[in-house]
């Protein structure tokens, strides 16, 4: 049997995923309201497929508590936020989780670390937790580290079909975790050490981050001489050794706008243009804001409470607004001394900021200037309803005549 741990956005998928495959899966949470909503048929959070996934997991028999289970396999997939001043990971979650799997497990038990970590943390912190313990690492704990790389709004498919890392000690503990992934997993999966495969998983997230940045320096330096940065980025990208991302309002979620942090805050004077790649992305909130200043001006706007940020969650089609580039304008907005802003987004069904709608044409009834934050299906497929009204259109999805860009 294996204990998953933690059961958000990719503990229970991959829960999920691994019932519905024939392995017999215990999920474990400290949330207790999250395992009742689970014990009570439901999913917590909005994925393609993830509900026809929860139906065929439950027939494989999963089961969802708050206890640890006694077993010899265990999967940590606990968030591993960063803090904010050093920049460095914050394992708390993690070592937490160790330490309850460390009261009950037996001897022999696999310790699989999902979560994401920077190079060099179970080194420093998971290997002293499980040794304080009095356990030896290697014989009464076998330790993994296989970092996810699923995409939220794609989660599923990429379960199934991404590559994976897995990274262990002993090569013959990477192959029967290998073993236990290929029930499911389509993708390659590449057998490693510890230490390759934490660095490997933020070397790609750190590589999507600077990507973005360029790409969103590009639309300031396009902007600054009124050049159309989406018809360069596309030109560019015909050439057969060129790929750049595209430029938004900022980058949130709980990945790319944090896991590059990791190496700045372990290599703070290695890690350059990583610095500086963050710092031009989390400063794009701020370029949106003023681009607003600009087109209220240019409009002539006379009355600033009619304007409206469509979307709240960090990208499209998705209900995750953790760090999402709206929540990060709102702040910088306080702090610019400005007007109160509308919001809305068919996704956030939870009142999280004030005047916050939750149908989309009241929202539109009542703002001027919509400001596209998001590109979600609903505003892509009814572009018509914006019509006679002022688009300021981060995310290049809208071709109405007039439409401001950033
Ligand atoms: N974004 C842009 N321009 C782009 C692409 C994205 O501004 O061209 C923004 C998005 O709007 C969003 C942010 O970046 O605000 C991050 O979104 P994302 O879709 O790039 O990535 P995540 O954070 O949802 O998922 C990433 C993925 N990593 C990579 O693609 C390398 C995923 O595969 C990882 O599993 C995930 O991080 C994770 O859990 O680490």
């Amino acid at each position: 049997m294996i204990n998953v741990i933690g059961l958000g956005y990719i503990g229970l998928p991959t829960a999920l995923m691994m019932a519905a495959h024939g392995l017999e899966i215990v999920g474990t949470d400290y949330n207790t309201e999250l395992i009742k909503t689970l014990n009570s048929g439901r999913t917590t959070f909005k994925e393609d497929g993830l509900d026809e996934l929860f139906i065929n997991a439950v027939k494989g028999g999963i089961r969802f508590t708050n206890e640890y289970q006694i077993t010899d396999t265990y999967i940590i997939s606990v968030p591993t936020p960063y803090d904010k001043f050093s920049k460095k990971v914050d394992v708390c979650y993690v070592i937490s989780a160790l330490e309850s799997i460390m009261q009950v497990c037996p001897k022999g038990a696999v310790v699989i670390i999902e979560s994401t970590v920077s190079p060099g943390t179970i080194d420093k912190y998971v290997r002293p937790t499980i040794e304080r313990n009095g356990f030896k690492i290697g014989e009464d704990i076998h330790l993994v580290h296989a970092p996810e790389r699923i995409i939220p709004g794609n989660m599923i498919y990429e379960l199934v079909y991404n590559n994976r890392t897995i990274g262990a000690d002993k090569p013959e503990v990477g192959e029967m975790v290998k073993e236990l992934y290929a029930s499911f997993c389509k993708g390659d999966i590449i057998v490693t050490d510890i230490r390759t495969a934490e660095m490997t998983k933020v070397v790609e997230n750190t590589f999507r981050a600077v990507n973005i940045a360029f790409a969103n320096e590009l639309a300031k330096i396009c902007r600054h001489d009124g050049m159309d940065v989406y018809e360069i980025i596309r030109i560019c990208n015909m050439h057969p050794r060129v790929n750049i991302l595209q430029p938004g309002p900022g980058v949130g979620g709980h990945c790319i706008s944090v896991d590059p942090w990791f190496l700045v805050g372990d290599y703070p004077s290695l890690a350059n243009v990583i610095d500086e790649s963050m710092k031009t992305n989390d400063g794009m909130p701020d370029f949106v804001l003023n681009r607003i200043y600009e087109i209220i001006k240019k409009e002539n706007l006379s009355d600033v409470s009619r304007i409206g940020l469509y979307g709240l969650s960090y990208k499209e089609n998705v209900d995750d607004f953790r760090e999402s580039p709206t929540l990060q304008l709102l702040e910088c907005q306080e702090r610019h001394l400005g007007f109160s802003l509308k919001v809305y987004d068919p996704f956030i069904k939870d009142d999280i900021v004030s005047n916050q709608y939750h149908d989309f044409d009241s929202f539109l009834a009542d703002v001027d200037l919509v400001v596209i934050m998001v590109g979600h299906d609903e505003i892509k497929n009814n572009l018509n309803k914006l019509c006679g009204k002022v688009i300021f259109d981060t995310r290049n999805i809208c071709d109405l005549p007039g439409t401001y860009k950033l």
